[in-house]
């Protein structure tokens, strides 16, 4: 059923729930010198290329393909539009390895047919801190589909991965294979009803005229939580410390320290909004929110180009309450002209989803680690990792 993943160290489909096998690495490390020295072997009209993320030609080549390949709904109405400041942000975190940013060019045209990219992230599975790489924008040219080219740019990154001494990955994708950690569902609040309906991303609900739709989803002009502002550089400490201590409880989480969260969480213009809530009194911050910026392209729609989108990402409830703190990242989003607010039913945002009027989604995320074996799936309240 799946010819390659089935020759990989990652959990089986039929070994889910087997209580005789150990949870944990199902493959020791190798030494260095028997990993693979040579990149993996292409068609021969096919070369690797290490992309340098640093230049603005290559940043624009791997914008365009990902811009025009890319992930699209099962509709094919939207396709992710992943901005170039988005991109360099997303793949050079504090310790990124050059060597894991890999394309396939067409040795001919010297075009970029596909990409496949890591990072490194120190991410807790229970009480064990593991360095893995987070794998992402797997994407293959579309008139290069259903060639098997996949496995290769998954074998090469993996390879790369090895030769830094890292023998494990985190990764999601919409696609079931073998085995899901978890399952997750992606959340929508509607910020601008009228263009979502009109892009068809939602619907009319029954009985609901436009101007019953819109004063449904009307926010006030401005957050309501005194001291709510725009996080800066001198709150990394606090933000650490609060970020730390709500990651702790969830099964499946980054290990953040005071430079991770510098990179990942502090404001970055159209990439990442972070905001704390800094009380008026003792000047203490209690509370943090974010979310990341990632446009999709509207596909043939005469009147739309694009949909402006907020992702939830790490948000931590001290003193005010988690609905408020998120009433409040929606009124900013808005504020920004976001047309939608995205959040997936992970950590503690099932508490605010309904009550903040999301509706759910269709389509899954699964998460998955590589050569990390866990007994049974989590529940999506039990992982504190957004990818
Ligand atoms: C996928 N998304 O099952 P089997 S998510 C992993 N993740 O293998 P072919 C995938 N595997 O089942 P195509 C996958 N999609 O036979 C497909 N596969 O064992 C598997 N789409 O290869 C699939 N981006 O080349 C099958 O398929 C084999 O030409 C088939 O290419 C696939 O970034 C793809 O959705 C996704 O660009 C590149 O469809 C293409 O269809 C495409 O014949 C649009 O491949 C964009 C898109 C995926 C976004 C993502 C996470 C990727 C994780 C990869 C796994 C990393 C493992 C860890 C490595 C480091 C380890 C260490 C240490
Ligand atoms: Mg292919």
């Amino acid at each position: 059923r799946h010819k390659f993943w089935e020759t990989q160290p990652v959990g089986q489909f039929k070994d889910v729930g087997d209580g005789n096998l150990p949870e944990g690495p199902i493959e020791q490390p190798t030494p260095l010198s028997e990993v693979k020295q040579e990149p993996y072997t292409l068609p021969e009209a096919y070369e690797w290329v290490t992309c340098d993320m640093d230049t603005k030609e290559m940043c624009d080549e791997v914008y365009k393909l990902l811009a025009n390949n890319y992930v699209e709904d099962d509709e094919n109405m939207f396709r992710f539009n992943y901005s170039k400041d988005f991109l360099q942000w997303a793949l050079r975190p504090p310790g990124y390895y050059k060597s894991w940013h890999i394309g396939v060019r067409v040795k001919a045209s010297r075009k970029l047919v596909a990409f496949i990219t890591g990072v490194p992230a120190r991410i807790r599975v229970r009480g064990d801190v593991i360095t893995m790489a987070e794998v992402n924008f797997l994407c293959v040219h579309k008139k290069l589909r259903s060639k098997r080219l996949a496995p290769v740019m998954i074998k090469e990154v993996t390879r790369r991965v090895h030769l830094e001494n890292i023998w494990h990955a985190a990764y999601t994708a919409g696609v079931v294979i073998p085995t899901p950690i978890a399952t997750c569902q992606y959340w929508h609040r509607s910020l601008n009803p009228k263009k979502l309906i009109d892009v068809g991303f939602s619907r009319l609900g029954p009985r609901m005229t436009m101007s019953r739709t819109i004063k449904l989803y009307k926010l006030p002009d401005s957050p309501v939580t005194p001291g709510f502002r725009k996080m800066e550089l001198r709150d990394v400490p606090a933000v650490t410390r609060l970020v730390r201590g709500y990651l702790s409880q969830f099964v499946v989480a980054p290990d953040f320290d005071d430079n991770d969260v510098e990179h990942w969480l502090l404001p970055k213009e159209n990439v990442v909004d972070g905001y704390v809530v800094e009380s008026p009194v003792t000047h203490e911050i209690t509370d943090f929110c974010s979310f990341y910026t990632l446009p999709s392209t509207i596909l043939g729609n005469p009147n739309y180009s694009t949909l402006k989108a907020a992702y939830s990402y790490y948000n931590v409830a001290t003193k005010t309450s988690l609905i408020q703190l998120m009433n409040d990242a929606l009124i900013v989003a808005k504020k920004k002209d976001y047309d939608v607010f995205n959040a997936l039913d992970i950590m503690e945002n099932e508490s605010f989803l309904k009550e903040l009027k999301f509706g759910p989604g269709d389509g899954k995320l699964h998460y998955y680690l590589y050569n990390y074996r866990l007994r049974n799936p989590l529940k999506t309240s039990e992982l504190g990792l957004v990818v």
